[in-house]
């Protein structure tokens, strides 16, 4: 194999609790917002499963982790479930404590490295019910959930993060409607926007108190994980498709960028924000707040860019500016089962992005993979799935990574999305990201692809480097 892995590269794979663990009622485990939808609404999520299935990692946990060491990989990231390790009047809860202490255990036993998100979409419902990220009693109960969590895994953990796309609830629940509670609503999602982000400053500011006081392993370091699209335009744009851009790139990435780097939101964006009526609700001391939200280093998700336009419309329907519209590029390779364009060189652009503009935050690709519908298709006579698809889209992204990294990107490491097939949300089991199969009908049977042999390959040949 020609791909040179750099030295000190980690390569793992990522995953979260909530579309892992199953066990929804198991050890005193609050309903979270995904119950309630799953309860509430069936027929939303494909073929009716909703989110108490997860691939069964509360009972597979210990194999699951064997079998990522046996592929080689190094590192592996998941979430906490609020849900599991913290009851409704806010303090431990010793159960779900008890069962993160074990995966911690297990994974310290096999050699590989945890990195622990403390939320990723699964805000639980009696704190969704006073009002979720809009109201700052929420973002209170975030912050003492973090607190509780470094202080007692601090010991035992080295790699925390506070969000998982943090920009995507906004998005989902409050500005698209694609989600839960499906409101369409600008305002509302800036300020759940803007809310999230002092959550994720109080949560650093809780992990160097912590540290301070000797509660966590001196070598813990603290990140914040995003999707940062890469956005393009048009090959000729006018001066409206690039104000289109800037408003994107402000909103869903630089807001972020800004933060855990310099401690601050964009000031251009907040100016237009607060020209057109959209300005979140803030509050004397916020800045201060922010500040605190410089993090140690920075996970990067990536799937696909995102190409817009300048809007056609200059509002939404209801009322709200429009920044951008989608942009069909003719030339876009497809996923045609997930929808989401292909783009490799996006990884490379990124990592020029941040190499320019943010020289001092090291990253890493936290999560990438691809997801494809009916895999059934592809097994061959042994009853091995071939996705030689997959080989080849995480083949081009490496390269393109490896490319970066020459030309000067600081990015450490590679996790894989999804790694064991998981739940994707209300698309449930549809499309699966797995290297690792799991059959739903056959009591969640892990079966290795094709994929998994492959990096299994590649990571042995990097050891003979
Ligand atoms: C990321 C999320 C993951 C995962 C992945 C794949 O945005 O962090 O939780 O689900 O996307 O997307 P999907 O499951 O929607 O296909």
């Amino acid at each position: 194999m020609e791909r040179k892995i750099p030295k000190n590269f980690f390569i793992g794979a990522a995953m979260s609790g909530p579309q892992t663990e199953g066990a929804w009622k198991t050890g005193g485990r609050l309903e979270s917002i995904w119950d309630t939808w799953s309860q509430e609404r069936i027929s939303d999520f494909y073929n009716k499963v909703g989110s108490y299935v997860g691939n069964n990692f509360y009972e597979k946990y210990e194999e699951d982790i064997r079998l990522m060491k046996s592929l080689g990989l190094d590192s592996f990231r998941t979430s906490m479930q609020w849900s599991r390790l913290m009851d409704q009047n806010e303090k431990m809860n010793p159960e779900g404590a008890e069962f993160y202490h074990k995966v911690i255990r297990c994974a310290e036993e096999e050699k590989i490295e945890l990195f622990m998100n403390l939320y990723h979409f699964d805000m639980p419902t009696y704190l969704f019910k006073k009002g979720g990220w809009e109201n700052r009693e929420v973002v209170e109960a975030y912050v003492n959930y973090a607190r509780t969590a470094f202080r007692e895994f601090g010991k035992e953990i080295r790699y925390w993060f506070t969000f998982n796309e943090p920009i995507v609830e906004p998005d989902q629940r409050y500005r698209n409607g694609f989600w839960y509670p499906f409101l369409k609503d600008a305002k509302r999602g800036m300020q759940v926007q803007y809310h999230i982000s002092l959550a994720h400053a109080l949560a650093v500011r809780e992990f160097r108190k912590a540290k301070e006081e000797g509660l966590m392993r001196e070598d813990a370091k603290i990140g914040l994980i995003n999707c940062f699209a890469p956005p393009y335009t048009k090959e000729n744009p006018t001066p409206e498709d690039l104000e289109a851009l800037r408003m994107e790139d402000g909103i869903n990435n630089r807001w972020w960028l800004d933060l855990v780097a310099e401690g601050h939101l964009p000031e251009d964006v907040l100016k237009t924000l607060s020209e057109c009526g959209l300005m979140p609700e803030t509050r004397p001391g916020d800045e201060e707040v922010l500040k605190e939200g410089i993090v140690d280093w920075l996970g990067f998700n990536y799937y696909h860019p995102s190409r817009i336009q300048a809007p056609a419309e200059k509002t939404d329907e209801n009322g709200y500016p429009k920044f951008s519209d989608p942009y069909v590029w003719p030339e876009a390779k497809m996923n045609v089962w997930r929808g989401w364009e292909i783009y490799p060189k996006g990884i490379y652009d990124f990592g020029m992005k941040m190499k320019n503009e943010y020289p001092n935050l090291k990253f890493f690709v936290s999560e990438n993979g691809m997801g494809v519908e009916h895999e059934d298709r592809f097994r061959n006579e042994a009853g091995e799935i071939q996705d030689d698809y997959r080989i080849e889209f995480v083949s081009e992204h490496l390269d393109w990574i490896f490319k970066s990294i020459e030309d000067g990107a600081q990015c450490l490491g590679y996790h894989y999305w999804g790694l064991i097939d998981n739940w994707s949300w209300n698309n449930a089991f549809k499309n699966r990201y797995g290297m690792v199969e799991v059959d739903l009908m056959g009591n969640y049977q892990r079966k290795l692809k094709k994929s998994a042999g492959w990096i299994k390959q590649l990571i042995a040949e990097r050891e003979k480097n």
